[in-house]
């Protein structure tokens, strides 16, 4: 296994094999299989292009042998960060073809997420998009550079106008002329006509590494094998009810783990249907798409789902014919149930609640399952080899019905993060049940209801902040004595952060505070929401003073209503 990762016992892996969880296929043998499959049939729609499965597969053939002729080599690792254009699978099925790693990081992400990821991966390249949405990733990938020394290469994917790819959506701009810059149009040339490297991809080994939320300073990595991976994936599709016919829009950045994985783009392909690229999660664009369509299956977030419902609602959509629509699946964050009442009144379709983390465990609603289920509880797990307990702060199991911390462990759960044993000491129990710091309850019929939350995490529509991370950014400034990022409950993110800042000397302005955070290279959605100016923070007690009880005390301190919504959505 990759170096630095955490197998399963091996007791525990025999038995996984056994219950035919892990079935020994690699994410390429996965491709190579659907493709012989489903051949003509259309595997993408993004922008003004449509790729069919054979499309995408000869696709990955030519990007796996150009990548390997530039250099990157089975078992490297290399840092993607493109949004929902079609590029993303030629990319990443180039890199499983080639038994190269993905690292996923976030279009959202900026010079201080993605600098970490280059450097916590040593990864061999960066693949971004050129201009999207008014951003200059190529900018960022030279910056970088500059900061970390590495990657070596960097792949520039996106329309050069040679055959026409995305030039409506991301423009790569005039062929890359830096050194170390490759358009993937130039990769494409490398490769044609060029066998694709055989690759030794072992299923056991680890194919990828998704990013968690974090809670701590620096967001963490999780490796995912190729088993335990497409394990969840098969599973989810079946539980989802996936066909042929199946036509999905992702809202949200693809490569998020529920757009990937529950069931995701890779349930679809693992089905035969089709995934529909939406370039933005907005009322307009993507109802205008489900139309377009015919989409089936649809995937948001909490803020998103009430957008939606909102404009068809209140009538500026009202004329959309949404009728191909059977499902709309809701994740990330918590969706309340006066909200999910709404979804089948005002959409016509049924509703999936969807609870999931990249480092594995993901309960859905059944479509079998009963209304009230469906509108109030987040599911039950895939597996029946889901092992679950619900624990109070001592560690032991709760009476039945009672909330407690959720432990988890099973067939497609990580038993550690990628580099990280002093953390992994904290997030796992000594028999490697993950620790997810979400408080649940469970039902008699084994569903979770999410009832808060036990770790230092704001979950900010289904997007996830670490206030540790972002109160490190702001001790960094000269003006800065103390911080502490809080979570503020809103009424369409569900939580907003804010930040309470002890000066030192003349409080520094707020718009330069935030500025300066900017300055840093920090995703936009972990930026403050608001800033609180305090002479001093509250006493937590004696001894040492837990953050965690310091956030705490300024939430119950400074708890006042919410401010009236606005701007939601981002
Ligand atoms: P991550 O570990 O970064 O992948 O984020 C996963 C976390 O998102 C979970 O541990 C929950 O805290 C939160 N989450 C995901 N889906 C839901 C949901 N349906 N309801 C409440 N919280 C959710
Ligand atoms: O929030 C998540 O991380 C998430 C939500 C729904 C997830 O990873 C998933 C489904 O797989």
């Amino acid at each position: 296994m990759l170096a630095g990762c955490t197998p399963w016992p091996p007791e525990f892996a025999a038995r996984y094999r056994a219950a035919g969880y892990w079935t020994g296929e690699t994410m390429d043998a996965f491709l190579r299989d659907r493709a012989r499959r489903f051949a003509e049939r259309t595997a993408v729609v993004g922008g003004t292009q449509r790729w069919t499965y054979a499309d995408l597969d000869a696709r990955a053939d030519r990007a796996a042998a150009g990548l390997a002729r530039l250099g990157v080599a089975p078992g490297d690792r290399v840092v993607v960060q493109l949004p929902n254009v079609p590029e993303v699978f030629e990319v990443v099925f180039g890199l499983f073809r080639l038994g190269a790693l993905p690292v996923y990081a976030l279009p959202a992400h900026r010079r201080s997420e993605v600098a970490h990821l280059c450097a916590a991966t040593d990864a061999a390249a960066l693949v971004v998009a050129g201009v999207h949405a008014g951003f200059d990733y190529r900018e960022l990938a030279a910056q970088v550079r500059a900061e970390t020394g590495g990657p070596a290469r960097v792949v520039v994917a996106g329309g050069t106008g040679d055959d026409g790819d995305s030039g409506d959506t991301v423009d790569s701009g005039a062929p890359a002329e830096r050194d170390g810059f490759t358009s993937l149009a130039q990769v494409r040339r490398l490769g044609e006509g060029q066998a694709p490297p055989a690759t030794a991809a072992d299923p056991a080994d680890v194919a990828f590494l998704q990013l968690s939320g974090g809670t701590t300073g620096l967001p963490k990595l999780i490796p995912r094998t190729h088993d335990d991976y497409l394990y969840s994936v098969r599973a989810s599709a079946e539980i989802c009810g996936l066909t042929p016919d199946t036509v999905y829009l992702s809202a949200l950045p693809i490569v998020h783990n529920f757009p990937m994985s529950s069931p995701g783009f890779l349930g679809v392909f693992h089905a035969g249907g089709t995934v529909v690229l939406a370039p933005d999660p907005s009322p307009a664009t993507c109802l205008g798409l489900i139309e377009a369509h015919r989409v089936t299956d649809a995937a948001v977030v909490p803020p998103v789902a009430l957008l939606w419902l909102d404009a068809v609602a209140g009538g500026a959509h009202a004329d959309r014919d949404l009728s191909s629509l059977r499902v709309l699946q809701v994740g990330g964050a918590k969706f309340g149930a006066e909200a999910a009442r709404r979804v089948p009144a005002v959409l016509g379709c049924a509703l999936q609640q969807v609870f999931g983390m990249a480092e594995g465990l993901v309960n859905y609603t059944r479509p079998e399952d009963p209304d009230e289920t469906v509108f109030t509880t987040q599911g039950r797990p895939i597996s029946a080899d889901d092992e679950i307990r619900v624990v109070g702060p001592d560690g032991a199991e709760v009476p039945e019905g009672e909330a407690g911390e959720l432990l988890t462990r099973g067939p497609y759960t990580i038993r550690g993060y990628y580099n990280a044993p002093e953390h992994n000491a904290l997030a796992f129990t000594p028999d490697g049940f993950y620790r997810t710091g979400d408080l649940v309850r469970r039902t008699p019929t084994g569903h979770l209801v999410v009832e808060g939350r036990a770790k230092d995490q704001i979950n900010r529509g289904g997007e996830k902040v670490a206030p540790e991370e972002v109160e490190n950014h702001l001790l960094a400034h000269p003006g800065v004595h103390d911080a502490a990022v809080v979570a503020v409950p809103d009424p369409y993110l569900g939580e907003r952060a804010c930040a309470y800042v002890v000066p030192r000397g003349t409080p520094p302005g707020r718009g330069e505070l935030l500025a300066f955070l900017r300055g840093r290279g920090l995703a936009a959605y972990k930026i403050p929401d608001r800033v609180e100016f305090v002479a001093a923070f509250p006493a937590t007690g004696v001894g040492k003073t837990s953050r965690r009880d310091l956030r705490e005390a300024l939430r119950a301190a400074h708890a006042r209503p919410a401010p009236a919504p606005g701007g939601a959505g981002g």
